[in-house]
């Protein structure tokens, strides 16, 4: 299906609520939508050693969140090097990078994240029909969410509510393809050759945050974080909430929201 509009969203939901499996879903049914996954791209710093993946290691292991500026910093990183945030000297950003928070030296976030050119010119996206793309876990927090404000008009922040009662057992049943962020469940959408990957047939592996007890960190955390951002959001007449115990009751809900507000 083709998108008619941009359409840059946000998806919000518990640890295990569905957002890869949407995120999966959402850009196989509109191909011009791309993602971004906070988690795997901290996921991929951490498996590649860089100075951001070494400290934010401990942080993901524990259920704790990585430090707000250091996640601003990788996003805006991340959408430069795609291209989707470029030069523009009309409006101006206003968000003050060069504040990261007490436990990250400055000078290390400054060498890894920031490209030479950012931030001393001035970015702000530019719309394209092709940057059409889903920020999977992030904003995570208000601030996070009051930092891009400025830089990324998000038109759509979607609240997946899913009971933490179903969340627990898909947690212990999920198997992930770390290098592309595909991800599988032993019993819901199992490979079809067990233990590999559909597309590569590389081994599958278990996520180091996936065991009841930091589930439970992680669950914490989120209650506590997200009541603020989805108020942030609804504020701004963006937030749109679906409900459902399973993601295939979810999907078509998401779908249909989707088609009204980018695809008529
Ligand atoms: P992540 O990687 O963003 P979470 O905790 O937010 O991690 P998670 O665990 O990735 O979210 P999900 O994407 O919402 O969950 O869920 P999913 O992967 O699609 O589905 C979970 C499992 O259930 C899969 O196996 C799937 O196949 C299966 N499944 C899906 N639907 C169904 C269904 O209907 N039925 C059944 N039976 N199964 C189903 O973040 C990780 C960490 O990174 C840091 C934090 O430390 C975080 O804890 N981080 C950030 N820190 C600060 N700020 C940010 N913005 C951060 N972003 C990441
Ligand atoms: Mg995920």
């Amino acid at each position: 299906m083709v998108l008619s509009r941009a359409a840059r969203i946000i998806l919000v939901g518990a640890p295990g609520a569905g957002k890869g499996t949407q995120s999966e879903r959402l850009m196989k049914r509109f191909p011009q939508l791309s993602s971004i996954s906070s988690g795997d791209l901290l996921r991929t710093n951490v498996r590649n050693r860089t100075p951001l993946g070494i400290q934010a290691e401990l942080k993901i292991k524990t259920g704790a969140l990585v430090p707000d500026a250091m996640m601003v910093r990788l996003i805006i990183n991340e959408l430069s090097t795609r291209g989707w945030l470029v030069p523009d000297t009309i409006r101006p950003y206003s968000v003050n990078y060069a504040t990261p928070e007490a436990d990250i030296p400055a000078d290390t976030v400054d060498d890894v994240f920031i490209p030479s050119t950012f931030p001393a010119s001035r970015y702000n996206y530019s719309e394209c029909p092709t940057a059409s793309f889903i920020l999977d876990g992030f904003p995570r927090t208000a601030p996070q969410a009051k930092q891009i404000d400025d830089i990324i008009p998000i038109n759509l922040v979607v609240n997946i509510k899913t009971p933490a009662s179903v969340i627990l057992d898909r947690i212990c049943n999920r198997l992930v393809h770390e290098p592309s962020g595909r991800v599988y469940n032993t019993t819901f959408n199992p490979p079809k050759v067990e233990g590999k990957d559909d597309v590569t047939g590389e081994p599958l592996t278990r996520r180091a945050d996936d065991c009841p007890e930091v589930w439970g960190t992680r669950l914490k955390k989120f209650e506590e974080t997200s009541a603020p951002l989805l108020e942030h959001y609804d504020k701004k007449g963006v937030l749109w909430e679906v409900e459902g115990n399973t993601s295939d009751e979810i999907s078509p809900k998401l779908f249909k929201e989707f088609e009204k507000r980018f695809s008529v």
